[in-house]
């Protein structure tokens, strides 16, 4: 198994439990185990390992070239949460990833207590939990909350319409390829970016705080996969707020951890 990267940073800074309650509160998960250990160990003034939470962290499954696995890797990194990334490919790997998991779905998610997850919005909902309050990626407002789930839902889409074309040409023989399937997906693909383009255009520098959240992380993932992926349908001039929001956010310390690759 290719592991590519391995990180073991602080985890759970928040005196908030990952439901959001108070820290007296935990008592239920075993994230809540780990909580407590690490800060008996801190608040004992001793020098604490990370070993007892390298042995619980969760585990990420996939490779960087996909668009979900990157905004989860790159969100993790952002909250601060431990995880260990398991480079493997749903192609050239998919024995040892149907042994993780059997629906070979990147990025597949294991939880320290090994439960399995896949869906990149699932697992980055999951991870909201675990990090706690403090290190949330989603707006607290309720209607930014809502402009942050369209600026995403945009951005995810546009992600789906570039794995479709691409695999459409990788996959599929050159004779048995449908144009106008081809076409609709090209016309989707483009109408996620212009409204997305529109979306972004507030970001100053980010969208919704002073730093990265949610829906800035996601544009500019996406954005940067149809570049590499499909230069010839995307070009970067005709979006200027992306390819601003694009280059900021690949300049910034999660990205460069986890680039495009
Ligand atoms: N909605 C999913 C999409 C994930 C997805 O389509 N991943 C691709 C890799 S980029 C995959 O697993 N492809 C293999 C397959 O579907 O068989 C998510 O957000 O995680």
């Amino acid at each position: 198994m290719a592991i590519s990267a391995t990180r073991n940073r602080a985890l759970f800074p928040s005196s908030f439990d990952p439901f959001g309650r108070p820290a007296f509160l935990r008592w239920h998960s075993k994230v809540h185990t780990m909580r407590v250990k690490r800060r008996q160990l801190d608040s004992s003034g001793s020098s604490f390992t990370l070993g007892f939470e390298e042995d619980k962290a969760v585990r990420l499954i996939g490779m960087l070239d996909s668009p979900y696995v990157r905004r989860v890797a790159i969100s993790l990194r952002i909250q601060d949460i431990a995880f260990s990334h398991e480079s493997l490919s749903v192609f050239s790997d998919f024995d040892a990833f149907a042994s993780i998991n059997p629906v070979v779905k990147s990025p597949s998610f294991v939880t320290d207590d090994g439960t399995v997850l896949m869906d990149s919005s699932l697992i980055l909902e999951f991870a909201e939990r675990l990090g706690g309050l403090s290190s949330s990626l989603v707006p607290k407002d309720l209607r930014e909350h809502a402009r942050a789930q369209r600026i995403i839902g945009l951005a995810l889409a546009a992600c789906e319409k570039t794995v479709q074309i691409v695999y459409e040409h990788n996959f599929r023989p050159s004779e048995k390829r449908h144009g106008p399937w081809l076409d609709r997906v090209q016309g989707q693909l483009l109408s996620a970016y212009g409204l997305l383009e529109k979306e972004v255009l507030r970001a100053d520098p980010w969208l919704f705080a002073d730093r990265l959240l949610q829906a800035d992380i996601t544009s500019a993932v996406a954005f940067r996969f149809t570049c590499e992926m499909l230069p010839h349908i995307l070009d970067r001039q005709t979006y200027p707020a992306l390819s601003g929001l694009s280059r900021r956010a690949e300049e910034s310390e999660a990205f460069r951890a986890y680039p495009f690759r």
